[in-house]
């Protein structure tokens, strides 16, 4: 294969690589995806932009690397340049590659930085969730509501109902009204486990003995799933967490079902909703 055959292609796979990058998916992680699956929360939002200043900041070092590389093998070899020159300093460049990947790593700190605070700082929240790891399931409060601890196990393959993916369905997941901001505690009851859901930006990890803390607003309705992301023994890979965002009404509805309290701020947004409902 010539030279510039390959370089063609690399050239192509780069480019179509970087334009399916920005390119929206569907809800969930699909076959064949590239880069994070659609986000649902602020926090994922911006890790997803934040990665893709990431990606174009490494493509366009490698690239210019690689070239950089293909030059001097074809001017510098031993055939193109038999008599080298014997110098081996040069103050301007010296000072050049060491400012400019400076200057890099600070473009990356403040957003990287910024990110962190957005990701560690808890607005002020809605209400609270508290969920602890079990081996092998997890467990879901909803203190302020009044809903005492239940429990989500996986659905097994044989109870499988129509469009719930295998491996990830819950049969009770965690509920949550769109918009609100959440605050989640996270705990363990036995061994470590983590509680990971990739289209909100959170893997926290749930450590027995210790209540870790985190946070997000699912902008989008729907049904989204995570898995437990710590190694916490036999039955790791069959914990998976189901997160419905659903309306207020639909919310208020379902915490009344478990036998809960509807917040007062929630019960206006309630009737407000009935309320358009109804004209
Ligand atoms: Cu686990």
């Amino acid at each position: 294969m010539s030279l510039s055959r390959t370089l063609k292609q690399f050239c192509f796979i780069g480019f179509t690589f970087l334009i399916t990058a920005g390119a929206a998916f569907a809800t969930g992680p699909e076959p064949w995806q590239m880069n994070f699956q659609p986000a649902v929360t602020p926090v994922m939002q911006e890790t997803n932009d934040f990665h893709m200043l990431l990606l174009w900041i490494i493509t366009a070092i490698a690239a210019f690397v690689l070239l950089l590389m293909i030059y001097v093998f074809i001017r510098f070899n031993a055939r193109a340049n038999p008599e080298p020159q014997q110098f081996s300093h040069n103050t301007l460049l010296e000072v050049i590659w060491t400012a400019v990947p400076i200057l890099i790593l600070v473009l990356i700190a403040i957003p990287s930085l910024r990110l962190l605070f957005l990701q560690d700082v808890i607005p002020e929240a809605d209400f609270t969730i508290k969920t602890t790891g079990y081996q092998w399931y997890w467990g879901y409060e909803y203190p302020d509501h009044g809903i005492g601890e239940y429990f989500a196990n996986m659905v097994p393959e044989e109870a499988l109902a129509e469009g719930q993916p295998r491996l990830l369905a819950t049969d009770n997941p965690v509920v949550v009204p769109v918009g609100a901001t959440v605050r989640l505690l996270v705990t363990a009851g036995d061994v470590l486990h983590n509680w990971a859901m990739p289209p909100f930006g959170i893997k926290m990890d749930a450590v027995p003995g210790r209540m870790n803390e985190t946070w997000f607003q699912a902008l989008e309705e729907g049904t989204y799933y995570g898995q437990c992301s710590e190694l916490c023994g036999q039955l790791h890979a069959f914990m998976p967490i189901e997160v419905r965002v659903v309306s207020q009404r639909e919310f208020n509805t379902w915490v009344r079902a478990q036998g809960g309290t509807v917040l007062a701020q929630a019960e206006t947004i309630d009737v407000a909703a009935q309320d358009t409902a109804q004209d």
